[in-house]
Order: structure tokens, then C-alpha cells, then sequence
């Protein structure tokens, strides 16, 4: 039998064009919510998350979506208000001008705006929430999870002092996360990192992330964490450089992760082939949705390359997903799927909890989360609805 005409957009089991819930209003739903402690890394400190929630009303259900991007662009050129204004003005019009569409198919409709990644991935995750609550179906299912719990690791942001780096490691070691990453910078790296190896010893699986703050010009720097045995180094050079962080790659003995560079399956099979990352994360916001995570995982499982389920300090609702992705079969590092009470004293779904160091993969139909409405309208700083027509 002839394969699909789009494989790469319709995945099996998923309805053809034709299909897919009707949709008659999106809600755009913006919140504040505290984080329980502030979070530095080389980009910046967040004390509280600006969140953009899409929730769809079809004929049938309803469906949530969370959109990732950072209330400023400085993890990548993405940021909050303009996500919410690229889906009013570019996204939603060409979707709801059709009367169905299927989470399969909203990557094809929406290819003919560049770019803004965070902002379609937050509509697929609407889109697929809807239509499989309606098809009675869990995210995970459908993404073809092997897993019922996954292991996970904490990030562990950039402190004012060594010593309190020491205890809020301790702390989260104590609670049974399974992994630690240090967010690094110029200057608060070296010495952090030997401090952690020294005081809680060679058996903790420990990696780094720089979110870009280096050069290739700090290659032989960067080689003096080579001693300490780390999982990884995440993105040392800026998205751009592909090629630099090939070159980085031969200077260093730790393997190296790309997280900001990776955008799409394409550059992923690029870079590895080219030697610029062993080990990659994969954020399903960065590259614009769940599905090309999973052709991403697919890309990378073929080639023999490792992955982890990167995060972006999600409520419960991306969470809930998040969980999802990293039970498939190639994610075999924890990653930063971290509880709840990680992030927030309250979250807008039921809280994820660790279990020995593990989160269970929600198994009810959609994202399998109940959406506290309440919680969210406590927290609402903006509200629109778009209808079609
Ligand atoms: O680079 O992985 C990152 C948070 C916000 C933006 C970028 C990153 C992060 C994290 C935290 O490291 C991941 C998480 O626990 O959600
Ligand atoms: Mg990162």
C-alpha cells in the first residue's frame, strides 16, 4: 500500500483532513504566577512566569495549550506579548478560516509564517488536548509512550554564593531528584561546579548549562570541567553557531547538548552530523510543537543519540505533556521535568508530585490534567476570545 501523502505531517492514527474538532471561540488567557524562588541563569533572573494559556471551546470539548515563551526574549528571540499577538493577528486567522482542522495539520497551515515557534506549539497543544479528550485518548498514547513514570532531574538556577548553591542542592537531592544541571556563566563555573562534585561526590549524575553566555575563545576554559565527569554541557555558544560548537565539541571530553540551537528535526540531523552536539534536548515549544519533538526523538533515536525533555518552567499543563514526550523510548536521560512544587506554591492544575525521584505520565484522555478554572481566574492579568468569522 502507498504510504500517506504527508507522512510527516499526519502521523498514524491521527484524523485526515476533513476531520478534526470544529473550534467555535479561542480564548487567550494571560497569568501571573509566582515562582517560589527566584531563577538566575546567564540570561537573566525570573522571579514570576507571564504565561499565555490558549483554551479552545469546540462543538465537542474543550482544549488547553501553554505557551512557553519567556516574558522577555531572552532565552531566544521569543518572548510573551508577541506570541499573543502573532496568534490574533497571523495564527488563528488561517486556522479557524477552515472549518476542521487537525492537530496533524495545523503545522502545514501555519508554515507560511516564519518562525514564532513557542506561539504554534502553544496551538498544537491546544489542538491535541481537544481532539484526543474527544477521541478519548491520552497525549501519551498517541505519542507512542513506553513509560508510566519518568526519571527526574532539577535546574538548579545561578546563586549569589557557593554555599548556598551547596544547600539548595542538598535540598533537592534530599527530595530524590534523580539528575542535577547548574546553570553556568563566565566567571560562575568552574569552582561552582568542582564545589557540587566535591561535596556530594562522583555518583551524582551532574551537567552544566550555559544558555549561550560563551565564545570559542573560552575553549580551553571550558576544558578545565572536563575533570568533574558531567552528563553534559548544554548550548555553551550561541543558536547560531552550529559549526562552533562542532569545533567546541573536539576541544572538550564532555559530551556537548544543544538546546537553543535546535529548532526543527532538519537542524538536529544537521548537527549531529556534523558533530556539534552528542546529546540533545528537546523542548517542544522551542521547535514548534509535539509533533516535530517526536520526529525529533525519532531523528535522534536513529542515529543512536540520546535526548532528555527540556523545560521552560511550565504550569501543570505543559507539564502534563512534557510528561507525555519523555516517556517515549529514546529519552533515556531525566530530564528538567521537575514536581510542581519545584516551581510554584500553587499550581492551575492538580500538582505533579515527585515519587522516588519519578513523575507519573498522565493517562487520561488529552493532556489528562483537570485545568483549575478557578486558580487561573484568581491569576488572570488579561482575557480575549476569538471567534471565527
Ligand atoms: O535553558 O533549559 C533552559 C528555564 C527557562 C528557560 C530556559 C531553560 C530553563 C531551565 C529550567 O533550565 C527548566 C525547567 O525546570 O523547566
Ligand atoms: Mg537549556
Amino acid at each position: 500500500m502507498a504510504p500517506p501523502a504527508t507522512p510527516e505531517s499526519t502521523p498514524p492514527g491521527v484524523a485526515q483532513t476533513g476531520a478534526g474538532p470544529r473550534v467555535e471561540a479561542v480564548e487567550l488567557v494571560r497569568i501571573a504566577i509566582p515562582l517560589v524562588a527566584p531563577f538566575r541563569t546567564s540570561f537573566g533572573v525570573q522571579t514570576d512566569r507571564d504565561v499565555l494559556l490558549v483554551h479552545l471551546l469546540g462543538e465537542a470539548g474543550e482544549g488547553w495549550g501553554e505557551c512557553v515563551a519567556m516574558v522577555e526574549p531572552g532565552y531566544s528571540s521569543e518572548y510573551t506579548e508577541a506570541a499573543e499577538q502573532l496568534i490574533g493577528l497571523y495564527l488563528l486567522p488561517r486556522l479557524l478560516a477552515r472549518e476542521r482542522v487537525t492537530a496533524a495539520e495545523l503545522g502545514g497551515v501555519l508554515a507560511s509564517v516564519r518562525g514564532h515557534r513557542m506561539a504554534k506549539a502553544a496551538l498544537e497543544m491546544a489542538w491535541l488536548d481537544l481532539e484526543l479528550r474527544v477521541a478519548g485518548r491520552s497525549l501519551a498514547e498517541y505519542l507512542g509512550a513506553v513509560r508510566a513514570e519518568v526519571d527526574c532531574g532539577v535546574s538548579v538556577g545561578i546563586t549569589d554564593t557557593t554555599e548556598e548553591l551547596l544547600e539548595t542542592v542538598a535540598g533537592y537531592l534530599g527530595e530524590g531528584y534523580r539528575r542535577i544541571k547548574l546553570k553556568i556563566e563566565p566567571g560562575l563555573d568552574i569552582e561552582r561546579v568542582r564545589a557540587v562534585r566535591e561535596r556530594f561526590g562522583p555518583e551524582v549524575l551532574l551537567q552544566v548549562d550555559a544558555n549561550a553566555a560563551y565564545t570559542l575563545e573560552d575553549a580551553e576554559h571550558l576544558a578545565r570541567l572536563d575533570e568533574f565527569g558531567l552528563v553534559l554541557i548544554e548550548q555553551p555558544l550561541p543558536e547560531e553557531q552550529l559549526l562552533g560548537h562542532a569545533k567546541l565539541a573536539r576541544r572538550l571530553a564532555t559530551p556537548i547538548c544543544l538546546d537553543e540551537s535546535i529548532l526543527s528535526a532538519t537542524v538536529a540531523a544537521e548537527a549531529i552530523e556534523m558533530g556539534a552536539c552528542s546529546i540533545v534536548n528537546i523542548k517542544p515549544g522551542r521547535v514548534g510543537g509535539y509533533l516535530e519533538a517526536r520526529r525529533i526523538h525519532d531523528v535522534c533515536a536513529a542515529l543512536g543519540v540520546p535526548v532528555w525533555c527540556g523545560g521552560m518552567l511550565e504550569t501543570g499543563i505543559g507539564r502534563a505533556a512534557n510528561l507525555a514526550l519523555a516517556a517515549l523510548p529514546g529519552f533515556t536521560l531525566p530530564g528538567d521535568t521537575s514536581a510542581s512544587d519545584r516551581y510554584f506554591h500553587e499550581d492551575i492544575t492538580a500538582p505533579f508530585v515527585l515519587e522516588a525521584g519519578r513523575l507519573r505520565v498522565p493517562t487520561g484522555a488529552g493532556l489528562g490534567v483537570e485545568v483549575r478554572r478557578d486558580v487561573i481566574d484568581r491569576m488572570t492579568t488579561r482575557r480575549s476570545v476569538v471567534r471565527p468569522g
